[in-house]
C-alpha cells in the first residue's frame, strides 16, 4: 500500500497562497496581500457570529432601513463595521463602499489614503438569517484612477468588472469559506475553526463542462418577459437533464453554480426593471469569478465586464454559469 505523503495541500494556508501570489508578481508592493488577509481576518470575526446567530442576542433587526430600502438586520452592521475598522487604518485604501451605506465611505482623516478601492456587501442574503441558510461577504478590488495621495473618489470606484485587480466572497454555510481570485484563477479555502485558520481546499476552481443546475426565483415567473420565459422553460427541457436549485443567497447560490456547474441568473422583471442585484457589490465580483473559472456572465445583452456603472447602487440583470447556458439567453433575448 502506498501512503501519499504529500501534505502540501493541507499545509497551504491563505497567507501562505496570496503570499505566493504576490511573489508571482516582481513589483507587487504587498498592498494587495495586505487587503487581502484583512478580509480573511474580517471573514473570521463575521463567521464567529453567524454561527452563533440563534444562541446570541445578536439575532435580528437592528431597527433601520438601509439605502435600499431593506431592513438592515444586526449581523449586517456587525459585519459592515468590522470590514470597516479592518481596513481604515491600513494605508491600502483609498476610499472603501459597502451595499450598507448611500454614499461613499472615506478613509478617516489621521489614517494614510492608499491606491487601492475596496467595495463590498457585507453580508448578502441576510434576509435569511432567521431561517439558518447559508450567508456571505463579497469584495471587489479597483486600483484607484485619480491621483495618488488624495482622498479616492467616485471616480475610482464607478468602474467595470473588466478592471477588477482582485474578488471574492466569503460563504458563511455548514462551514465558512473564501473564495478569491486576482485574475489568476479562482481558489477556495475552508476556515477550520480549531486552529483558526483558512486551508486550501479547492485549488484552481474550474465550472465542470457538463452543468448541473440552474438556479433563478421561479416565483417571479410571471414578471419576466417572453424571452426569459423562454429560455426557462428551455432550460427544463434541457437534455442531459439540469435540476433546479435556488437559495436566496447569492453567494451560495453562485458557489454552487461555480462547484456543480449551470447557470444561475437574476434577470430584469416587471417589479425590477433592472433586476434586483448591485452591479458593484454582486454583479461585477461574483461574474468576475465565474469567468475567471472558465464561465461567462451576462447582462442578457451583452458581457457585463464591459458596463461601466452609473452609480453606486446601480443594479443590473445578471446570468452567469456555463457559456454555452448563458450564451442561449442572449440569442432568446435578441429574438424578443
Ligand atoms: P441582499 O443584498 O439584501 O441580501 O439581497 C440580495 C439577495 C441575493 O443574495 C439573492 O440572490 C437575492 O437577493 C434573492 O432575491 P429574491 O428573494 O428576490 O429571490
Ligand atoms: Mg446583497
Amino acid at each position: 500500500m502506498s501512503i501519499d505523503l504529500n501534505f502540501d495541500q493541507q499545509l497551504t494556508t491563505i497567507e501562505r497562497h496570496i503570499l505566493d501570489e504576490q511573489a508571482s508578481h516582481p513589483d507587487a508592493s504587498g498592498t494587495l496581500t495586505g487587503i487581502l488577509h484583512q478580509i480573511a481576518l474580517a471573514g473570521k470575526l463575521i463567521a464567529k457570529h453567524t454561527t452563533r446567530a440563534g444562541l446570541a442576542d445578536i439575532i435580528g433587526r437592528a431597527g433601520s432601513t438601509n439605502v435600499q430600502g431593506e431592513d438592515v438586520q444586526k449581523l449586517d452592521v456587525y459585519a459592515h463595521r468590522s470590514i470597516f475598522r479592518l481596513m481604515d487604518h491600513t494605508g491600502y485604501l483609498a476610499v472603501m463602499g459597502s451595499e450598507e451605506e448611500e454614499d461613499l465611505i472615506p478613509i478617516p482623516e489621521k489614517f494614510p489614503v492608499g491606491k487601492y478601492v475596496l467595495l463590498f456587501d457585507p453580508l448578502d442574503g441576510s434576509s435569511n438569517i432567521d431561517f439558518n441558510v447559508s450567508i456571505g461577504t463579497i469584495f471587489t478590488v479597483f486600483k484607484r484612477v485619480t491621483p495618488l495621495g488624495r482622498p479616492g473618489t467616485l471616480e475610482d470606484m464607478l468602474q467595470p468588472a473588466s478592471e477588477i485587480v482582485a474578488a471574492g466572497y466569503l460563504v458563511y454555510g455548514s462551514s465558512t469559506m473564501m473564495v478569491y481570485s486576482t485574475g489568476r484563477g479562482v481558489n477556495g479555502f475552508t476556515l477550520d475553526p480549531s486552529i483558526g485558520e483558512f486551508l486550501l481546499s479547492h485549488k484552481n476552481i474550474r465550472l465542470p463542462e457538463r452543468p448541473k443546475y440552474y438556479s433563478v426565483n421561479h416565483g417571479n415567473y410571471h414578471y419576466w418577459s417572453p424571452g426569459v420565459q423562454k429560455y426557462t422553460d428551455w432550460l427544463q427541457s434541457h437534455e442531459p437533464p439540469i435540476s433546479m436549485r435556488y437559495i436566496g443567497s447569492m453567494v451560495a447560490d453562485v458557489h454552487r453554480t461555480l462547484l456543480g456547474g449551470g447557470v444561475f441568473y437574476y434577470p430584469a422583471d416587471t417589479k425590477n426593471p433592472n433586476g434586483k442585484l448591485r452591479m458593484l457589490y454582486e454583479v461585477a465580483p461574483m461574474s468576475f469569478l465565474v469567468e475567471q473559472a472558465g464561465g461567462y456572465a451576462s447582462t442578457g445583452t451583452g458581457a457585463i465586464r464591459d458596463v461601466k456603472p452609473a452609480n453606486l447602487h446601480q443594479r443590473l440583470p445578471a446570468f452567469m454559469g456555463n457559456r454555452e447556458l448563458v450564451e442561449q439567453v442572449e440569442q432568446f433575448l435578441a429574438e424578443e
